[in-house]
């Protein structure tokens, strides 16, 4: 136990070195192009304040799939290509983080304030996140440009980003801050918001670049569609068996049959989007249970969700059970936002923990009188154990999934079940 714990911190001390030669690669740029000191600076700060701080779940997946395929360690020169796709995925995670804490209200990410909300920097976080974007694309030309897979990596990080914009957008305007009307919320809704602005980005993106770097072919050279995976796991409400947990297989078929046709993607690619689309779809439900549930000191982040008026699988589960009372209450409390009073209160209680030297991240954050009626009433309905259910529900359905893969010969390259077993082993359970 102890030694596995040491290979994973080993694997990802040599993750975070690699991270400093990028790093020093994209401040290098900004001083080739003749910047002054003090932008050279700000880039340099809006990086290291952006970038490596996360779990570093998505990027190191790169390096991981990629060792999976080729079932031995990566030699140096593909272990620093992995790492710059790696480092790509989580640039454009920090791109996406930054701008969603402007657009979502939010406090603090990863125990420290928004980027936003750090003195000197508000708005100009937005003109920072597009260079976060850039950076990629920096990075891919520098270590791919002579590879023949090189527009094929353009190609995904370029598709990815639009979906997750489109994610943003449903998840946006499905939350007015001026309106709020449960009507229009439903799991059906909650499944393709979901599988938009986080599966393909979080999930896909990671996998199927490791692919591209092992060679394996994007598309297919035939105009038949590809092979889906024999399972009937597909065909059935996911999650159903209590009638309450999400309804994402109806979406996730209709999503699947559009990605086939536009290019024919080759049998690997869409074999991974079967399994890794649902798989997001899990991994966005546990942040949104832990929105409602966990603690900052452990996410570090304050939940907005019940605030913001966001479609979330919590709110969803709670209208799918609710009496008309407790309907009621949801009405007049969810996405109210806290008056001046308690807005005061809030900020106050953060100034303190700052002059204490705690740090935000900690704080509990203060709750107001709308949003603690809204949690009161979540715990009433058993949340907690309902999502629990959930989640022993849905492991299972991908586990039998994994499970109908077709695997590899002993000894031979190519998409093994352990590229998934590993990535539901690395969230199940999570509780940051
Ligand atoms: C995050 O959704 C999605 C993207 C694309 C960043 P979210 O607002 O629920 O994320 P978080 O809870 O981390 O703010
Ligand atoms: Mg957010
Ligand atoms: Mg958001
Ligand atoms: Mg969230």
């Amino acid at each position: 136990m102890a030694d596995k714990a040491a290979i994973k911190a080993a694997r990802r001390a040599k993750f975070e070195d690699a991270w400093n030669v990028i790093r020093d690669e994209l401040v290098e740029y900004a001083k080739n192009n003749n910047m002054p000191n003090d932008a050279v600076q700000w880039f340099h700060k809006n990086l290291e304040y952006n970038v490596p701080g996360g779990k570093l779940n998505r990027g190191m997946s790169v390096v991981d799939t990629a060792e999976i395929i080729k079932g031995r360690t990566l030699n140096d020169k593909e272990y620093l290509q992995a790492a710059v796709l790696g480092w790509g995925v989580e640039l454009l995670q920090a791109f996406f983080l930054v701008s969603d804490d402007l657009m979502d209200s939010s406090i603090t990410r990863r125990g420290q304030p928004c980027y936003y909300r750090v003195p000197g920097i508000g708005l100009i976080s937005i003109n920072d996140a597009f260079m976060l974007e850039s950076s990629i694309y920096f990075l891919l030309k520098k270590h791919f440009r002579s590879e023949p897979y090189y527009v094929d990596i353009l190609d995904l990080f370029h598709e990815t980003t639009f979906q997750t914009e489109l994610g943003q957008l449903i998840d946006l305007i499905s939350a007015p801050e001026d309106h709020v009307d449960l009507n229009k919320f439903s799991l059906e809704k909650h499944s393709l918001i979901v599988i938009y602005k986080t599966a393909f980005y979080s999930f896909y993106l990671p996998v199927a670049l490791a692919m591209l770097m092992c060679n394996i072919p994007y598309t297919s050279s035939t105009s038949s569609p590809p092979t889906p995976l024999p399972s009937s796991t597909h065909n059935t409400q996911s999650g159903g068996d209590q009638g309450i947990s999400h309804s994402s297989s109806k979406t996730t078929q209709s999503i699947l049959s559009t990605l086939s046709l536009t290019p024919t993607l080759s049998t690997p690619y869409f074999q991974s989007l079967q399994i890794l689309i649902p798989l997001g779809e899990y991994f966005q439900i546990q942040d949104d249970y832990l929105d409602f549930s966990g603690l900052p000191m452990e996410i570090g982040k304050v939940g907005t969700d019940i605030v913001d008026n966001k479609c979330s699988w919590v709110i969803n589960t709670a209208l799918s059970l609710c009496t008309p009372a407790q309907r009621a209450l949801l009405d007049q409390n969810y996405g109210v936002k806290p008056n001046s009073e308690e807005t005061a209160k809030a900020e106050a209680q953060r100034a303190k923990a700052r002059e204490e030297g705690r740090g935000e991240g900690e704080e509990q954050g203060y709750l107001g009188e709308h949003e603690k009626r809204v949690k009161a009433l979540f715990e009433e309905l058993g949340i907690r154990k309902l999502y629990k259910e959930y989640e022993e529900g849905v492991v299972k359905k991908l586990n039998e999934m994994i499970e109908s893969l077709p695997e590899p010969k002993e000894g031979e390259e190519g998409l093994r079940r352990e590229v998934f077993t590993s990535f539901l082993g690395k969230i199940y359970g999570r509780k940051k």
